[in-house]
């Protein structure tokens, strides 16, 4: 990344000595960009489509161009690779890139707490505790280390968090970026708290000299013990300095505020501050207008009128979203309402970004996906819904936990048959029937939904389970080798009726 930037800021100087003189022999006039971060020459008319294309180079930065890098192999995690399975009660969130610049690509693997004071009331995971916090250990997040055979190890022994309550109550997101600007991939956690809507501080790993990856949100941090309800969250260079800052959502009708921006500083030290947008539970920070700057990308739970904006707001340049300055997308609210997730990809080749919505309905009551593509000129075409699950008309749910919440939680982007175009593989840590499907791009915006025993094939490297060491793991791994049987047994029977 480092070298892209460096590439980039070259790149952008011999734009600048080209610009020292003018065709026509005389001196360029200097002037400022539009969001005065870098001088633009011009030499009367004839120059300005030199002007447009240093614009193009001040392009900044988004999580989603890390964990969709084409140059990173990608293959199909275990939802539950021991010791996840015990150290994590749910959701079991994952990226996977090169951790340790060695070529080979590693997970990193988030969850929730297992507490000691389950007394399930309510309809989610605000009142698993009896409605207050949950208590108990909380665990870390667990990094494997990939090799050439395709073989994940875990190397708990890397990941060092020097807290006194170290470790993660829910972790909801992993925003895996160069944070401190060593050429080595951090990662910042998103923690919603699992036993009440109030939050629970985050998590902030940095890579260190000594190849581990330290906690540092007390040194790091301008407020390292900042609780909010935290669902939606993304990293980005979203003032355009050419470092990595972070946005994360909270839901406050009291103060009002939406987004929360923590600005880094260069050296990985993230200063925050509120910064606009809107009320909202899915967020991504992508650049939609191909303007160089990165928007945000919200979705809502549109069966409630409170948190009902799913759609863009625009960047200023500067890293604020005016809540004024935005545009609404297509809402799905009578099926589709919850939106889990957001992300953002070039679907049909034309050089912007589409946008792909993760939809479930109430209490997340079936599943299904919302893609909408960019025309340009902030103008969008929704090209509905693809269901991927569907629970019979007359379910009806009670809680968020029920048979038919199969919801994708990450929406990635490769051409994974490799025939020009890219591909959406989607992800739901809690569901074997969701889990691993594959859309592939047919191209004018058609799809064909290929379920996760069909799309295996279509995963560049087959993880082969390393040999069980203990009588514990071996147990374990084949308690998942069973379920999953299990379940391909009921699948074939129920399509073979
Ligand atoms: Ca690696
Ligand atoms: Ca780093
Ligand atoms: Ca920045
Ligand atoms: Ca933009």
């Amino acid at each position: 990344m480092k070298k892209l930037l460096i590439l980039l800021i070259f790149s952008f100087f011999s734009v600048q000595s080209f610009a020292g003189s003018c065709p026509d022999g005389s001196e360029p006039v200097k002037s400022v960009s539009a969001d005065g971060s870098y001088y633009v020459y011009h030499c009367g008319n004839s120059n300005n489509e030199q002007a447009s294309s240093s614009t193009t180079n001040s392009k900044a930065l988004a999580g989603i161009d890390i964990v969709n890098d084409p140059n990173i192999d990608f293959f199909k995690p275990p939802q539950k690779p021991y010791p996840t399975g015990k150290l994590y009660w749910f959701g079991r969130m994952w990226q996977m890139t090169d951790f340790n610049k060695d070529g080979f690509s590693d997970v990193l693997y988030i969850g929730t707490m297992n507490p000691n004071n389950v007394d399930m009331i309510g309809v989610d995971t605000g009142g698993i505790c009896g409605g207050g916090a949950c208590k108990g250990n909380k665990p870390l997040p667990s990094l494997f280390l990939g090799d050439a055979e395709g073989k994940l190890t875990y190397v708990p022994h890397l990941l060092i968090d020097k807290r006194e309550d170290s470790g993660m109550s829910l972790g909801r997101q992993i925003l895996v970026a160069d944070y401190n600007n060593d050429s080595i991939l951090d990662f910042y956690i998103a923690d919603t708290a699992v036993g009440t809507h109030n939050g629970f501080r985050d998590s902030y790993f940095l890579s260190q000299s000594n190849s581990t990856w330290l906690e540092s949100s007390k040194t790091h941090l301008s407020h390292s013990n900042f609780e909010v309800f935290d669902h939606g969250a993304a990293t980005g260079d979203i003032d355009n300095d050419g470092d990595m800052d972070v946005v994360i959502t909270e839901t406050n009708w009291k103060t009002g505020t939406a987004l929360w921006c923590l600005i880094n500083d260069g050296t990985g030290y993230l200063n925050k501050r509120k910064c606009g947008g809107i009320f909202s539970f899915a967020l991504e920070l992508a650049d939609i207008d191909g303007d160089g700057d990165l928007d945000v990308l919200l979705g809502a739970h549109e069966f409630e009128k409170s948190i009902d904006f799913t759609g863009i707001v625009w960047n200023d340049g500067r890293g604020n979203f005016n809540k004024h300055n935005n545009t609404r997308l297509p809402q799905h609210k009578k099926k589709w309402g919850s939106v889990p997730e957001v992300s953002a990809a070039d679907l049909d080749n034309d050089g912007d970004l589409d946008i792909v919505y993760s939809r479930a309905g109430v209490l997340y009551v079936g599943t299904a996906i919302q893609v909408i593509e960019n025309l340009g000129n902030k103008k969008f075409k929704d090209h509905g819904i693809i269901p991927l699950v569907e629970a019979p008309d007359d379910f009806i749910p009670t809680h968020e936990g029920n048979e038919w919440n199969d919801f994708i939680e990450d929406i990635r982007f490769r051409d994974l048959d490799k025939d020009g175009d890219i591909d959406l593989y989607l992800s739901s840590s809690m569901s074997l029937k969701t889990d691993g499907m594959v859309l592939l791009n047919q191209g004018d915006f058609a799809f064909e939904l290929l379920l996760p025993n069909v799309a295996k094939k279509y995963v560049t490297i087959d993880y082969k389970a390393p040999a069980p060491v203990s009588e514990e793991q071996k147990a374990e791994e084949q308690a998942v080798l069973d379920e999953i049987a299990a379940f391909e047994t009921a699948l074939e029977a129920e399509l073979g009726q």
